[in-house]
């Protein structure tokens, strides 16, 4: 090995054993003030819109990963020009890997919520990686003196130490997502009986209900969030007449409904998987509402999630009689800490970024003049309905089929237009079809569907489209996600042998 492989690996090292160590410590008390993860939420707010579209259209739920491993490529790099600068001079190298830690306190330093104890992860972190490279610079063997085995026993030391940093970091981690237990109330207002859908009879088509570990997620967060219901409050303020917050007891012991709601993601692409239909259970957002009073000058509902991320929804349209929730219950059981635990809203009809705050802790009642939201001040609209939009689930794209007898099949959905009336196929570009529909869980749920096809030898496009309550069938004009939701007809092509 040259001294230069030597010294940049030197310097490598030392920077994973402090980012192991600062992400143990982290992983104690709030993985997110981890100095890697802290740099990536960093870079996650400040990604310009069209470069996060590119990356959730290119990566799809890989995009995190890849960003995380983006950061750690980032991190070896400037660590090994930290090492080979210590060769020259230790206090140059001690100085790059400080300044490296520097950056990342500055990223932690970003985050909405900060308070001086969020820099101890980082500052650990600096003071390992700085003080085991004096160690192992200490105990690297001169060309003339021997005290090799000196050397190779304290690179050992660091390498055990960031492994071990590392793996305790990981279980602790772990040990923290555990869940809470929580005896959720039975629901005053019922859902009716869920219907059986079409799982069974057409073979690859989504199910009609998603189970909680099979929900997409999407959130601006690297970090699963931890929060407890011990301390957990809600407040309601702004422009109400008396401001008012309520621990999780408080929301229990309200009247709880339970409904049926099918959630949709702006950055879903036409056919893409950003869609889910659950059973939510929770209060009725008015009667939360109704405790504090609304004053007459809000149009905004300004929601706040537990580290100050924030939402904006139109308070015309979550108090305009549909069943917005604040919610607390998934599918039976108390929402995942993925999908907000302890309490999130749901408000049908709306997509998911002006509407679904998780870990939510306050209710500001504001103006659109007044406060922007995270993807309002990222040029996203304020008013977004959830398009309507038929998805083919089965057959999967470029899927080689035998001739003869072929189910299409997948789901629809228009929850912001009275829900769907019926969907229509077309093969090859020939007339549109009836399908047939499955069950109906209500409006603001989707509908399964299948079409039965006689298929011939040879290549063929297969479209799907809905058609809502009122007869008007879905827009075959192409839009984007951004800003406001994409749209067109979901075509692909099989090949029958
Ligand atoms: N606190 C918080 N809530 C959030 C988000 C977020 O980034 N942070 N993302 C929103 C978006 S864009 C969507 S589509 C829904 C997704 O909810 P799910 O992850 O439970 O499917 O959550 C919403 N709630
Ligand atoms: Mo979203």
């Amino acid at each position: 090995m040259t001294g230069r492989t030597a010294w940049a690996l030197i310097g490598i090292l030392c920077a994973a054993a402090g980012l192991a160590v600062g992400h143990l410590v982290a992983a104690l008390r709030d993985v997110a003030t981890s100095p890697v993860l802290a740099v990536g939420s960093a870079v996650i707010d400040r990604t310009p819109t069209p470069a996060k579209e590119w990356a959730i259209r290119t990566f799809g739920t890989a995009d995190k990963p890849i960003l995380v491993g983006s950061v750690l490529v980032g991190v070896v790099a400037f660590a090994a020009a930290a090492g080979l600068l210590a060769r020259r001079r230790l206090r140059y190298g001690a100085a790059a890997l400080a300044a490296l830690a520097g950056l990342a306190g500055l990223a932690v330093l970003d985050r909405p919520t900060t308070s001086a104890a969020d820099l101890v992860p980082t500052a650990t972190a600096a003071a390992v990686a700085v003080l085991t490279l004096v160690l192992l610079a200490r105990a690297r063997p001169r060309d003339t003196a021997p005290g090799r085995r000196g050397f190779l026993l304290a690179t050992g030391a660091v390498a055990a130490l960031a492994l071990a940093s590392g793996g305790g970091g990981w279980l602790a981690s772990r040990l923290r997502l555990r869940e809470e237990d929580v005896a959720l109330p039975a629901p005053r207002d019922p859902a009716p009986p869920f219907p059986r859908g079409l799982d069974d009879q057409v073979p690859g088509v989504t199910p009609f209900r998603t189970p909680a570990a099979d929900f997409y997620r999407v959130d601006t967060r690297l970090d699963t969030p931890v929060v407890s219901t011990d301390g957990w409050t809600l407040t309601i303020d702004g422009d109400v007449e008396r401001e008012v917050t309520l621990t999780f007891d408080d929301l229990l012991a309200m009247p709880m409904v339970e409904r049926d709601i099918t959630l949709t993601c702006v950055s879903n692409s036409v056919g893409g998987p950003y869609v889910g239909g659950a059973r939510w259970l929770g209060v009725r957002l008015t009667d939360v509402l109704d405790l504090a009073g609304v004053g007459r000058s809000a149009d905004q509902i300004l929601s706040t999630d537990f580290d100050g991320m924030t939402i904006s929804t139109p308070l015309a349209l979550a108090t305009d009689g549909r069943d917005a929730l604040v919610c607390v219950g998934m599918n039976g059981a108390p929402l995942p800490r993925e999908h907000g635990f302890p309490v999130r809203l749901v408000v049908p009809g709306l997509y998911g970024f002006i509407s679904a705050t998780k870990w939510l802790t306050r209710l500001t009642l504001t103006t659109y003049a007044d406060r922007e939201a995270y993807w309002t001040r990222r040029g996203w609209a304020t008013d977004a309905p959830i398009k309507p939009s038929a998805r083919i689930d089965t057959p999967r794209a470029l899927a080689r089929l035998d001739a003869g007898d072929v189910v299409i099949g997948g789901i629809a959905w228009a929850q912001a237009d009275g829900g769907v009336q019926g969907v229509q196929v077309r093969v090859d570009g020939g007339p549109w079809e009836d399908a047939q529909l499955g069950p109906t869980a209500g409006d603001p749920y989707w509908r399964q569907w299948f079409h039965r096809w006689r298929a011939e030898p040879g290549s063929h496009s297969l479209a799907a489209r809905t058609i809502t309550a009122d007869g008007t069938v879905q827009t075959a004009a192409r839009a984007e996600p951004f800003p406001a939701g994409s749209s067109g007809i979901h075509e692909l092509f099989v090949e029958v042998g």
